[in-house]
């Protein structure tokens, strides 16, 4: 058995793998779990974040509203399943030149050093990577933004690497970005981010077109574990798959295992159909050292939210049975 370095999450929202499936990952029966208009305002409620919060559970969801404008909000849990959104959006302390709203989505939540880290896509003359955090879900401080725009999908690893802070993320243009590959950076203070290296880029099949990190690394005794995306120009559009990749855990720049095969790929109605179809869209993964239980929140069709589940063993022996 292979483990998950981390706490023990005894809560973690479960449910046993369906006897005589092949798959590595199995859906939450009563998908979706958080249906378009779970806020008055909102259009639709997706590509969203959690993390265990003081015996139950506290994320950042993306709520575009009905005039849909993206941006994101706070909710708490008791379960990690039923969830209560604000109605209202965060709101961040900080200099105003990088507090100012233009847009704010896709956001993950990392737990470093006692402190709740959210880092979305950040409308600052471009697409670009904000950074905040908070300790208790009602009061934000916004960092300077990480990057210069053009980037998306900045994802940070749960504690420091060799005495540094680091992160994934993938460069991309102001619009809908027919290329990207992931890159991770390093940074002293959370502030100042270099020392660029290049992570891991398109390959064939479903991950053609772009590449990029999903839910927090999750750290095991084999490496960390990375979900990401992966996306597939199709005659009719984009087409938005998970992957699963093993990076070093001292040189998490460098790749030790990738599977060709996707973990798992739009398939039931609510991946299909939706605002925008054929998305699958992963932010956040609980994990139960325990167990080795791992349970993954995604974005389905750009419209409601979605839980899967796996272990670490399964997405081990996944991404070893399936080597690109
Ligand atoms: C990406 C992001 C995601 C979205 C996906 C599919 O570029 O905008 O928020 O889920 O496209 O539309």
């Amino acid at each position: 058995m292979s483990k998950i370095i981390g706490p023990a999450l005894p809560n973690i929202p479960w449910q046993d793998k369906p006897a005589g499936t092949g798959d590595h990952i199995w859906r939450y029966t009563n998908n979706p779990i958080i249906k378009r208009h779970a806020i008055p305002s909102a259009n639709s409620v997706f590509n969203s974040a959690v993390v265990p919060y003081k015996g139950g559970f506290a994320g950042v969801f993306r709520c575009d509203d009905r005039a849909v404008h993206m941006n994101i909000f706070a909710g708490f849990s008791d379960d990690g399943i039923n969830w209560r959104i604000n109605h209202e959006p965060i709101v961040f302390q900080g200099d105003p030149e990088v507090t100012k709203l233009q847009y704010r989505y896709d956001p993950r939540v990392c737990l470093i050093e006692g402190k709740y880290y959210i880092s979305w896509c950040n409308g600052y003359h471009g697409p670009t990577i904000g950074l905040g955090w908070t300790e208790d879900f009602v009061t934000f401080h916004q960092l300077e933004n990480a990057f210069l725009p053009h980037n998306r999908n900045g994802v940070l690893f749960p504690r420091k690497i060799n005495g540094e802070y680091m992160m994934l993320s993938r460069p991309s243009d102001t619009g809908h970005t027919p290329f990207g590959d992931i890159y991770l950076s390093r940074s002293p203070d959370l502030t100042y981010w270099g020392r660029h290296r290049y992570v891991f880029g398109t390959a064939d099949g479903w991950q053609s077109t772009k590449v990029g990190p999903g839910p927090t690394p999750i750290e095991t005794d084999e490496g960390w574990l990375l979900i990401y995306h992966g996306v597939l120009t199709s005659c009719n559009g984009f087409v938005y798959r998970m992957g699963v990749a093993l990076l070093d855990l001292d040189e998490p720049w460098k790749v030790l295992r990738r599977g060709s095969w996707y973990l798992m790929g739009p398939e039931e109605l609510y991946e299909l159909a939706g605002d925008v179809p054929n998305v699958v869209f992963p932010c956040a993964a609980l994990t139960d050292a325990a167990t080795g239980r791992v349970c993954v929140y995604y974005g389905c069709a750009d419209t409601v939210t979605g839980l899967a589940f796996t272990t670490v063993d399964e997405l081990l022996s996944f991404v070893k049975a399936h080597p690109m």
